[in-house]
């Protein structure tokens, strides 16, 4: 890194997965500008206020800058050594006494794309031994990679439309003109949406006219949760047209069987929607022949998850789109190169375990403990120590008050962070770890990218204050409890290039250039070998089939989620995004509540009190209220039993609410 004088540094942002090619511009120690890199051949020039507010998150004014730690109830600053001397002895007390299943990690929104630090946090939980992890996956979405693992023998199919050569793209439940993409990235998505609905069919499926709908070819407004009415009926129709029999499949007539009650009728009505729209959709699917489907929060946050992520794959096989132009492609990750070998497949009935003690209603899926267990598990004793690496606990976890609660009962709460939030006010530890400009960095994700690419930039600034690398702080916790984890005097490039060493492509190549691109085969070879030794796509996995048949609706108003551009979750508040409750103007009437003016959003569980949008465009019967919000927390009104049974994802869309002026 050169430091001083004026400059400009090339980078990426990992404000989210989006990672746009960014150019830094410094003045001495001071960030003055991003703006986009036209030279980036992934986002070309593009960014939006999120990354362009880069030079704002690393200028806070109330950044961290040195370790802290509670002293007689009191978090003062104190030097690393003596932070890391007591978190260390607390954290091997406790190991010794309870074991190091009382000692969790959870690794949020904000390790995410810290490539060194996220490889260096997984050392350390695996050198632990705990079985105690949390990370958003279980209060984001589980459904895709639950359905990826029944329905294609393995949770590392990643599918995304194949939008350059697509006829008909379907988007349920994901409104990327806001959320820039939920597991693919897309930069520029207004640029993207509207050159494809320009050219082919795009429809977007949503209780909301969004942002996104606004570039749609079509609309579609069902009930929230009944998304997979509307697909089990085409399902059921391309299967008694005769579906595409091609590709290999499994128990077609188990699937047939399951969408049978499905009619025309039956679906329209239970999504409320016009018979006429799915005839529509039905003939476009049919004209166009390949389709293409992508799913957001909309979807994966709903009781209806598994079973509508379920269909939509069962709709894109049975038509012929998987692993196919225009359709859906596989991902097979730049650095991990899943063509490379073959995937393990997993048993048709998943891989998921029991729950944590406290919750055994609850399973652990993918190796994680639902989030909404945790108040549980420190209540119980069975959490004592909790190691929070880049979360924003009492806004992103479900029902804010147990949590609050639970909390300060930890022996230890140790949180790494860059800003201060209420889950650093109520930590024991508080570790401030380097923010993105100030360290090199590679993506991560690269299965979340929009192509089979990596990117690379060094750090952009020296570090504020006392600030130290991720990896660093993981590290010296680790030497601490006896682990030699990595070593600590190695300088931030080199541990991120022993990181990325032994890879089939080469690191030093990547560095050179900021960024690289590997060729995308489709139909991909290793997709079909993998279809092939799983005996074909399995179309009906019993426990979805169980799932359909359960679903129940509630009647009244329901809670819906919803992104906001200026922020990221709990991130970037001070962008100035309002927590606005949007509803349809007539449930605002019947309810008394007005345009502008405060209302109180009452569920079961809790209530929460925002501001008033009325807003013809939202459906009647849906509130959608942002989530992340200090002042407005939604997580207020979500309860940390009303959980996916199969996942022990948290039910975050389709809450029965209650509306009130305040
Ligand atoms: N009711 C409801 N609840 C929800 C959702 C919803 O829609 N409705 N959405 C859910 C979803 S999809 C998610 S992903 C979760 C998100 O919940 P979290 O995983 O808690 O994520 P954030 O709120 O983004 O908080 C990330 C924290 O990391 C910090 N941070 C940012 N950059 C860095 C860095 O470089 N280093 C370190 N150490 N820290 C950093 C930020 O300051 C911030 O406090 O919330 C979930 N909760
Ligand atoms: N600007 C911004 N970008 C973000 C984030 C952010 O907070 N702000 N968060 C990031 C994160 S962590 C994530 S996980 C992604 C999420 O990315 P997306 O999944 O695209 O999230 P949203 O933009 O909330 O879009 C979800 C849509 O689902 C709709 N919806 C709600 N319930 C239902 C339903 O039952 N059926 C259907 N069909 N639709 C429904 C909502 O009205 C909403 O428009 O975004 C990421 N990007
Ligand atoms: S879309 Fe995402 S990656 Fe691109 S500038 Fe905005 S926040 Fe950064
Ligand atoms: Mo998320």
């Amino acid at each position: 890194m050169v430091s001083g004088g004026s400059r400009t540094v090339r980078s990426f942002c990992r404000v989210c997965p989006s990672v746009c090619g960014i150019l830094v511009d410094i003045d001495d120690d001071r960030v003055v500008a991003v703006h986009g890199d036209r030279d980036n051949p992934f986002s070309r020039g593009y960014t939006c206020p999120k990354g362009r507010a880069l030079p704002l998150i690393h200028h806070h004014p109330d950044r961290l800058e040195r370790p802290m730690m509670r002293t007689d109830g009191r978090l003062t600053e104190t030097t690393w050594d003596a932070c890391l001397d007591d978190l260390g002895a607390t954290l091997r007390a406790i190991i010794a006494e309870h074991g190091p299943a009382a000692v969790a990690v959870n690794f949020g929104t904000g390790i995410g794309m810290d490539a060194t630090g996220y490889r260096i946090a997984e050392a350390l939980h695996r050198a632990i031994g705990t079985p105690a992890k949390f990370s958003p996956l279980t209060i984001d979405g589980t459904a895709k990679v639950l359905v990826a693992e029944l329905m294609g023998g393995s949770a590392g199919l990643t599918g995304r439309p194949d939008y350059e050569n697509a006829e008909l793209v379907i988007l349920i439940g994901s409104n990327p003109v806001v959320s820039h993409g939920h597991t693919v990235g897309m930069p520029n998505p207004r640029g993207l949406l509207r050159d494809l609905a320009a050219r082919a069919q795009l429809w977007v499926v949503d209780p909301r006219r969004t942002e996104t709908a606004r570039l749609a070819t079509r609309h579609l407004a069902p009930r929230p949760g009944t998304d997979y009415a509307v697909l089990a009926y085409l399902v059921r129709e391309i299967v008694r047209e005769g579906a595409d029999t091609r590709v290999p499949v499994q128990d077609l007539d188990v699937l047939a069987a399951a969408v049978e009650p499905f009619t025309r009728d039956h679906a329209a009505s239970l999504a409320d929607v016009d018979p006429s729209d799915l005839d529509d959709l039905l003939t476009a699917i049919g004209r166009a022949g390949h389709i293409a489907i992508d799913t957001g929060t909309g979807v994966t946050m709903s009781a209806s998850a598994n079973v509508t992520q379920w269909l939509s794959w069962a709709l894109l096989i049975l038509t012929g789109s998987m692993n196919t132009p225009g359709g859906e492609w596989f991902h097979p990750g730049y650095g991990y190169q899943l063509e490379m070998f073959e995937l393990p497949i997993a048993p048709p009935e998943g891989k998921s375990k029991p729950g944590p003690r406290s919750r055994p209603d609850t399973r652990a899926f993918m190796r994680e403990y639902p989030c909404a267990t945790l108040p549980d598990e420190i209540e119980a004793g069975n959490i004592r120590a909790l190691l929070n690496l880049g979360g924003s606990l009492l806004t992103g976890f479900p029902a804010t008050d147990a949590l609050r609660a639970a909390l300060p009962k930890l022996e230890v709460l140790a949180t790494t962070e860059i800003l201060p939030t209420g889950t650093t006010a109520l930590s024991t530890h508080v570790l401030p770890t380097k923010g993105q400009l100030e360290r090199p960095d590679v993506t991560l994700w690269d299965f979340m990218s929009t192509r089979i690419s990596a990117q690379h930039t060094p750090a952009a600034v020296a570090p504020i204050g006392e600030r130290r690398s991720m990896w660093w702080v993981l590290a010296q916790i680790g030497a601490r409890l006896g682990h030699d984890i990595a070593d600590t005097s190695m300088t931030d490039e080199a541990m991120l290039a022993t990181l990325n060493a032994g890879g089939r492509r080469s690191y030093d190549d990547l560095v050179a250039t900021g960024w690289a691109e590997a060729e995308r085969e489709l139909p991909a070879a290793w997709m079909q070998r993998h279809v092939e030794r799983l005996g074909g796509w399995r179309l009906a996995p019993q426990l979805l089939v169980d799932q359909l048949h359960d679903l129940r609706h509630p009647t009244g108003p329901v809670l819906v989620p919803r992104r906001q551009l200026r922020r990221v979750n709990a991130q970037l508040e001070y962008l100035g995004e309002q927590p606005e409750i949007l509803l349809n103007p007539d449930d605002a009437a019947a309810a008394g509540v007005v345009d502008d003016r405060k209302l109180v959003v009452r569920t079961e569980y809790g209530e929460v009190t925002g501001i008033a949008r009325l807003d013809p465009s939202v459906r009647s019967g849906v509130v959608s209220v942002p989530h992340a919000h200090v002042g407005a927390n939604v997580n207020l009104l979500t309860s940390k039993d009303d959980l996916d049974p199969a996942t022990g994802m948290t039910r975050y869309s389709g809450v029965p609410v209650s509306l009130h002026p305040a």
